[in-house]
């Protein structure tokens, strides 16, 4: 990959030798140099990029280069990077202590903030995404009686077992293992269908409707580069299941607190059943959520006879970061987001248009990708069908011109009330670069 960038006017190389050597260091003992898989750039290449510090919208590196974060942790700093009062928070309840393996004043007013917020009746506290989605499902499995999930091709829960299944061809497939280590059997209980596509989940239903115990489903797709759901598609999804005596679980962990106060219930509300939370709700701390129905909510242990437990559930620090994140969120903070999602994206889809490079600009609230493709995109197989040379040449552009992308054609923009002129300059600044090295790999 060349580094000779002056001509171009890049301010940065597209190498970075001391990420280069701490990512050397970390393969050595952490498998494929990273704790979660999308940080090692695979889908990019290249070198991962080592944050050493974030301060509003801005990232530097380990190399002391400075990038416009436009991953926002994936999803959480609705903020941007060590705000004040949310350093402050954490500051002050880590001088109190760490964590009790109690409860606490703190984890209450969290979960207060949660309910107020969304159409649900309880919460529980948990530490990851996957943690409430994989046990939203055995709520849902506990209170039916049943045992099989449908699932949406492209839409991600987080490394759950049974939602780490491959779909298959055709309209109701029963998962096949998506990963090493995960089973045909757990897997077995689980449906794949298209997203979006109703008929598929009507089918489904009229095969194995009374063995099904909930459809689970991101609530506007993030995972596939970002497919909102069509109009009315997860009401629909809440009428099916119940008229079949199945739940609908609605996963908010993207979604949640980022799109509108209320997440996306408070867009596009729906009779869904479970709601599982994450990201925002912990600001940039690990924290996550489930909640819904009392009726259901009950049967969780110690109400009840399903188990969940977590040692760090509802920690202190992570509380007061939650906390201080969704008090410091009022609707002059959603709007912000909505006014920077629509400015960030029609910049990029104009730098796009005048390079003459075919793409689709999708959003679902102010969450936003761009495909590299004509076709319109509404699930797995037409995300599939955009061009990832066209992303790789575009995501490498804007970082050596100082614009920090998702490392994925697959995943959603996010942006924080943090960018401010400078970070909006740069990216403008970056853009007709970018396009023109998408098109020359298009
Ligand atoms: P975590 O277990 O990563 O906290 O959350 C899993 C999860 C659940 N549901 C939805 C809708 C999600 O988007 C996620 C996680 N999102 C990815 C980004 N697409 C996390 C980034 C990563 O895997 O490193």
């Amino acid at each position: 990959m060349t580094t000779s960038y002056r001509a171009e006017g890049r301010p940065y190389p597209l190498d970075a030798p001391v990420s280069q050597a701490l990512f050397d260091r970390a393969a050595a003992i952490v498998p494929g140099g990273v704790n979660s898989p999308v940080r090692a750039f695979r889908a990019v290449g290249g070198t991962p990029r080592f944050m050493a510090s974030g301060s509003g919208a801005w990232l530097t590196d380990a190399d002391g280069r400075r990038y416009v974060d436009l991953v926002c942790s994936w999803g959480p700093l609705i903020h941007g990077h060590a705000h004040p009062e949310i350093v402050a928070a954490v500051q002050a309840a880590a001088a109190l202590g760490t964590s009790f393996g109690t409860p606490t004043a703190g984890e209450v007013d969290l979960a207060e903030e949660i309910v107020r917020r969304t159409p649900i009746d309880q919460v529980r506290l948990v530490n990851s995404g996957t943690e409430a989605t994989m046990t939203a499902i055995r709520l849902a499995r506990g209170f039916t009686g049943r045992t099989k999930i449908v699932k949406f091709a492209g839409c991600y829960h987080g490394h759950v077992d049974s939602l780490l299944a491959a779909a298959g061809s055709g309209v109701a497939t029963l998962g096949l293992p998506d990963s090493p280590g995960v089973t045909g059997a757990t897997t077995a209980e689980t449906i794949v269908l298209p997203y979006n596509d109703v008929a598929a989940v009507e089918a489904a239903f009229a095969e194995n409707g009374t063995e099904i115990a909930a459809i689970i489903t991101e609530a506007a797709a993030g995972n596939m580069g970002v497919v909102a759901p069509r109009d009315g598609f997860n009401q629909r999804l809440a009428e099916i299941a119940h008229a079949h005596g199945a739940l609908l679980i609605v996963d908010e962990v993207m979604t949640g607190f980022r799109v509108s106060p209320g997440g996306w219930a408070g867009l596009d509300p729906v009779d869904a059943d479970l709601f599982t939370f994450g990201k925002v709700m912990g600001g940039g701390l690990p924290a996550a959520a489930f909640g819904g129905r009392r009726e259901i909510m009950s049967r969780l242990a110690p109400a009840g006879p399903v188990y969940q437990a977590g040692t760090l559930s509802g920690n202190p620090l992570a509380c007061a970061a939650g906390l201080a994140s969704l008090r410091l969120a009022d609707d002059a903070v959603y709007k912000r987001l909505d006014e920077l999602s629509a400015t960030v994206g029609a910049l990029a889809s104009a730098a796009l248009a005048e390079a003459g490079v075919p793409h689709r600009l999708a959003y679902a609230g102010n969450m936003f990708s761009i495909f590299f493709t004509e076709a319109e995109v509404v699930d797995y197989d037409s995300a599939k069908t955009q061009n990832a040379a066209a992303f790789k040449g575009f995501f490498h552009e804007m970082l050596a011109r100082g614009v920090y992308l998702p490392p994925s054609a697959f995943e959603s923009w996010f942006v924080s009330t943090a960018l401010d002129d400078a970070a909006l300059e740069t990216i403008a600044a970056a853009l007709p670069h970018a396009a023109r090295a998408a098109g020359a790999g298009a």
